[in-house]
């Protein structure tokens, strides 16, 4: 036996097996493992549009459908919100043709398919006004917030989409700030058959 050759065990039928064996291959392969483990670098991505300041949150999510993810980004009010759309690895704001490019200090955003109609809409939190609810109709936002009840005036500071009665739709629970109590609100829109949406506060 050389000082390549090794023991192998094997596993089989309730049986080990034992047998001397040619290792070389096997110890190439874990020092070319060993040797290509290169620590993890990162590089600023575009940075003339992406390292503009003032940003308070934000939110991945494939909201075109088309495989990848793309970007919403919500500021302080100074700079309208944007939407960043991959295009193969570029991003393009495309937030005014969108119809989110609100201008307005946005403290928290989420995306979920409240009416289960196969795309993601996003909820956007709104620190001087109602919350907004931006239906996702082939790309383009309208806000339904007052037709649905989430047009909660209350200072928003978080929310996250979850279904918590497991009815099969999504439900929302947010986070309020300055003593302004929270709340999760159930939707009440009956699973994906019907497109009726009506979200109470369950809290
Ligand atoms: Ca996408
Ligand atoms: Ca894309
Ligand atoms: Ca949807
Ligand atoms: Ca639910």
């Amino acid at each position: 036996m050389d000082d390549a050759a090794g023991v192998e065990l094997t596993w089989r039928r309730r049986l080990f097996s034992v047998r001397f064996c040619d290792m070389r291959p096997r110890l190439l392969l874990a020092l070319a493992v060993a040797t290509s483990a290169a620590p993890p670098a990162f590089q600023p991505v575009q940075p003339d549009l992406l390292s503009i300041g003032g940003a308070f949150t934000n939110a991945w999510a494939d909201y075109d459908g088309d495989g990848d993810l793309d970007l919403f980004v919500g500021f302080g009010g100074a700079t309208p919100n944007r939407l960043y759309r991959n295009d193969n690895g570029v991003l393009v704001d495309v937030a005014q043709a969108a119809g989110v490019d609100d201008k307005r200090a946005t403290l928290s955003v989420a995306w979920g398919d409240y009416d289960g109609d196969g795309d993601l809409d996003l909820f956007v939190a709104l620190r001087d006004r109602a919350n907004a609810m931006y239906k996702n109709t082939n790309g383009h936002f309208v806000d339904v917030a007052p037709q649905i009840g989430l047009d909660d005036r209350r200072k928003t500071v978080g929310a996250v989409w979850f279904d918590y009665d497991e009815d099969g739709d999504l439900d929302l629970y947010v986070g309020n700030m300055d003593g302004d109590a929270n709340a999760l609100m159930r939707n009440d829109s009956g699973g994906h058959a019907v497109h009726r949406h009506r979200v109470r506060t369950g809290a």
